[in-house]
C-alpha cells in the first residue's frame, strides 16, 4: 500500500509537501482537501489528523502531521538525494532550524495577507450567489 497525502494546495504547507513529493518523484495518493469547505472537520479526516489541519499523511496504519516532520519522513522513506535534508549532522541542522523558524516568521504574516485576500474573493463569490 503506497502513501497517501491529504492536501490543499491553497495551502501553503501542503504545497511544500506536494511540491517536494513530485520534485522526488514519490508516488502518493493525492487526498484532495478543500479547507475552505471545512472539509478536515469530517470525522474520517479526524481519525488521520487529530488537529484536523492540512497537509497529513497516511502510510498504512501510520499517520503524520505537520509539514516539516512529513518532509522529514518522506526524505528518510524515499532516500531522497542528500541536499534536500542531509546526513551530515550540522548541514541537516540548518535545515531543522529554517523549518522551525518559518513557522514563528514568515507563516503568520503571509497567513494573514492569505486569509484576506481569500476571505475576500470567497465573500464575493457567496454574495453573487446570493444576489
Ligand atoms: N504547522 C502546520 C500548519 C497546518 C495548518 O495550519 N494548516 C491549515 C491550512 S494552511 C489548515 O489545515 N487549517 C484548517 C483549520 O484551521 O481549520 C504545518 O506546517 O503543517
Amino acid at each position: 500500500m503506497g502513501i497517501e497525502l491529504y492536501l490543499d494546495l491553497l495551502s501553503p504547507p501542503c504545497r511544500s509537501v506536494y511540491i517536494f513529493a513530485k520534485k522526488n518523484n514519490i508516488t502518493f495518493t493525492f487526498k484532495q482537501m478543500e479547507v475552505l469547505k471545512g472539509q478536515q472537520h469530517s470525522d474520517g479526516f479526524g481519525k488521520v489528523n487529530v488537529l484536523r489541519k492540512v497537509p497529513a499523511l497516511k502510510d498504512g496504519g501510520f499517520t503524520l502531521a505537520e509539514s516539516p516532520a512529513i518532509l522529514a519522513y518522506l526524505s528518510q522513506k524515499y532516500k531522497t538525494p542528500d541536499h534536500w535534508y542531509p546526513l551530515d549532522m550540522k548541514k541537516r541542522a540548518r535545515v531543522d532550524e529554517y523549518l522551525s523558524w518559518q513557522h514563528s516568521s514568515i507563516r503568520p504574516s503571509v497567513f494573514k495577507i492569505f486569509w484576506l485576500k481569500v476571505g475576500d474573493l470567497s465573500i464575493q463569490r457567496w454574495i453573487s450567489h446570493v444576489l
